[in-house]
């Protein structure tokens, strides 16, 4: 695919990359290709190393070994294989979750930090309403002050991680039939570590040989993280950093400045970006960078911190997953600091080509060779000023011939939250769910889709995402995004109200026009999606849709996938019930028709949800469609009350 057209229909994408074509930069797109054709076996999930007796290879055309050398079969090395990939996945958002409740834990404690120049830069507690909420929720007195809340509170979140027994206390939060129904099946998370371990358990050599049986265990762990990791990393942030609000933000390369001096956060934790938003508007520092000849600092986000931080503050993001290496090829970025999850590490290649310092923040995640400076809540604001103040003496050695920021820049609007679905549907004084389900209801709106997840260069970049999100709308059907998948249609537009006028059908375009609010609303970063699990619970406790989530008409949708991190959004999902397709290529599970079969047909019966596969966006919006229709009949509701708009 060395035609730009190909790799991305993203105009500001195609600018920068014949740019890095005519430098002889690699991006992710020639790494790509030279890996092709990639190992079959690997595709296909057959490729067994988990023992020394191995690699073992198991023959998709069944002339040669069907076995490895232990006698595992296909059908338990690719579900084992994938319910590794479950468990990594849930790690990752887990222990991002983790370390925001320590957070907390040390706001409790009073661990404050006073910069010299007297102005306190300390994480605080900053929704109040949220923490009592919590605090109610985990049995703790709610008219206690707010450091001992929040003090019971983070004991309380910690020990859900290290639980041995009983449930996770978010799986509460959902319908009591869906509780019911991983009662039944034995999968009710238990603690969050513990999930994750037994998992890797029982995928090692000669533990698990039940293909059913791991793809349940994997669909415990996946619950652990979405019931659980994610879900507190989401409401703790909220706690800490505020809920976020409808609020303007620009997105694409674009927003980068070339007078600026241009400091781009990428990563996903938002406890260390938040502080950079603080330290980029230091006095001091906004001074030298005038010394330095530039008219401010800029600072702007890639991947999911970038959600984070437009979503509470309105900060620009210059991209999604795969423009990482784009905004230092613009030659404009004095630094890219980031933490963890999605991180190229390609990019201290990309970075020596320009003057651009690459700065990370996390032990957990280190490059040989690079600048480090270590981030912790307790250093947090003289962290980041120290590598602001880097990016800013670094100005001076920007070579100004070889910038080049492509002009495209979208608005959007992003901030919506399960809490504010309730007031811009309700009204402040009358917070309900009920205009929601009266929509749905009616016909107004045909249904639910929550289209998620990354980039991948196997697809031409942001393709996928915004045809099948286009569709979906014209369809009347009301998409919530997130992560890479909602700034890929934020540069397209569809996350603006204006959006609904050109793109919705006649019943989406009457709601969106009477509160308004865009076609597809950008619900945060990937560890967000907790804020979908929680909406569909609200709906069904709203009434009149069913009984459970797997009753709604609703859909869910992964379509650039790359990451581990998102087979564990779609393991959860299908264990909440609800039907998610996944484009891009399979999960490696394809040499074992058994797996396949459970995962795509099979699981319906178990947890009402199921897995399809699918690398046609229009054919994936008919899919999702057709579900919504036949739930909206299982319902016994009206048809969608009109055709679908102008294509
Ligand atoms: O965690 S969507 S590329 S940034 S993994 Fe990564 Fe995928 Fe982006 Fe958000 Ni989520």
């Amino acid at each position: 695919m060395g035609n730009v057209e190909q790799r991305s229909i993203d105009k500001a994408t195609q600018e920068v990359l014949k740019k890095a074509q005519a430098e002889n930069i690699n991006t992710v797109w020639d790494r790509f290709d030279q890996q092709q054709p990639q190992c079959g076996f690997g595709q296909l999930g057959l490729c067994c190393t988990v023992c020394n007796m191995g690699p073992c290879r198991i023959d998709p055309f069944g002339e040669g070994a069907q076995t490895g050398a232990c006698g595992a079969n296909a059908d338990t090395i690719t579900a084992r294989n994938l319910a590794r990939k479950v468990a990594v996945g849930a790690s990752a958002h887990s222990d991002h979750g983790r370390d925001v409740a320590h957070t907390l834990s040390l706001i409790s404690d009073g661990a404050k930090h006073t910069h010299k120049g007297g102005h306190s830069h300390s994480y605080e507690i900053s929704d109040v309403e949220k923490l009592k909420a919590l605090a109610v929720e985990f049995g703790i007195d709610s008219t206690k002050n707010k450091d001992e809340m929040a003090k019971e509170l983070s004991k309380k979140l910690l020990e859900e991680f290290g639980r041995q027994q009983g449930e996770l206390t978010f799986t509460k939060r959902a319908p009591k039939k869906r509780q019911e129904i991983w009662k039944k099946l034995g999968i009710t998370p238990r603690g969050i570590d513990r999930e994750v371990v037994e998992l890797l358990h029982t995928t090692t050599m000669g533990v698990d040989n039940d293909y059913k049986n791991l793809i349940q265990s994997g669909m415990r762990c996946a619950l652990s993280d979405g019931w659980g990791g994610s879900m507190i990393a989401t409401d703790v942030q909220d706690i800490i950093l505020g809920s976020p609000q409808p609020i303007r933000g620009k997105v694409n390369l674009g927003v980068l400045k070339e007078n600026y001096v241009n400091i781009v956060v990428h990563g996903h934790e938002p406890v260390l970006s938040e502080m950079a938003v603080k330290a980029a508007q230091d006095p001091e520092l906004l001074k030298l960078a005038k010394k330095m000849g530039a008219e401010g600092i800029n600072l702007a986000g890639i991947c999911c911190t970038a959600n984070e931080v437009l979503m509470r503050h309105g900060i620009p993001v210059a991209g999604n997953f795969l423009q990482q290496e784009l905004a230092i090829i613009t030659g404009a970025v004095e630094v890219m600091m980031v933490d963890v999850q999605c991180i190229m590490p390609a990019l201290q290649e990309v970075a020596a080509c320009f003057h651009t310092k690459l700065v990370t923040t996390s032990p957990k995640a280190r490059f040989p060779g690079v600048t480090h400076i270590e981030f912790n809540p307790e250093n947090a604001y003289e962290t980041t000023k120290q590598i602001v103040k880097l990016a800013v003496e670094n100005f001076s050695a920007r070579n100004k011939e070889r910038v080049n920021i492509p002009a495209e820049e979208m608005d959007l609007v992003a901030g919506f939250t399960k809490e504010v679905v309730f007031q811009i549907l309700g009204g402040k004084y009358r917070a309900t769910y009920r205009p929601l389900n009266e929509a749905i209801i009616s016909g107004r709106l045909r249904g639910l889709a929550g289209v998620v997840g990354c980039n991948n260069p196997r697809q031409t970049h942001d393709y996928f995402h915004t045809t099948l999100v286009k569709e979906l709308i014209r369809h009347d059907v009301l998409v919530l995004q997130t992560g890479c998948s909602a700034i890929a249609c934020a540069k397209q537009g569809l996350l603006i109200p204006e959006a609904a006028k050109l793109y919705a059908g006649q019943g989406l375009q009457e709601i969106c026009e009477a509160v308004g609010i865009p076609p597809v609303l950008h619900l945060g970063s990937c560890v967000d999606n907790s804020r979908i699990l929680t909406a569909a619970s609200h709906v069904i406790t709203e009434g009149g849709l069913g009984e459970d989530i797997s009753d709604l008409p609703a859909a869910g949708c992964a379509p650039e996938w790359m990451s581990e991190k998102a087979i564990t959004i779609g393991f959860y999902f299908v264990a909440s019930g609800v039907y998610t397709v996944f484009g891009a290529s399979p999960f490696a599970t394809m040499g074992s028709k058994n797996v396949t079969d459970y995962l795509t047909k099979g699981l319906e019966g178990v947890t009402g949800g199921s897995f399809e596969f699918c690398d046609d966006p229009i054919k994936t919006a008919k899919l999702m469609i057709a579900h919504i229709d036949k739930k909206r009949q299982d319902l016994k509701l009206k048809p969608a009350m009109y055709e679908a708009g102008k294509a």
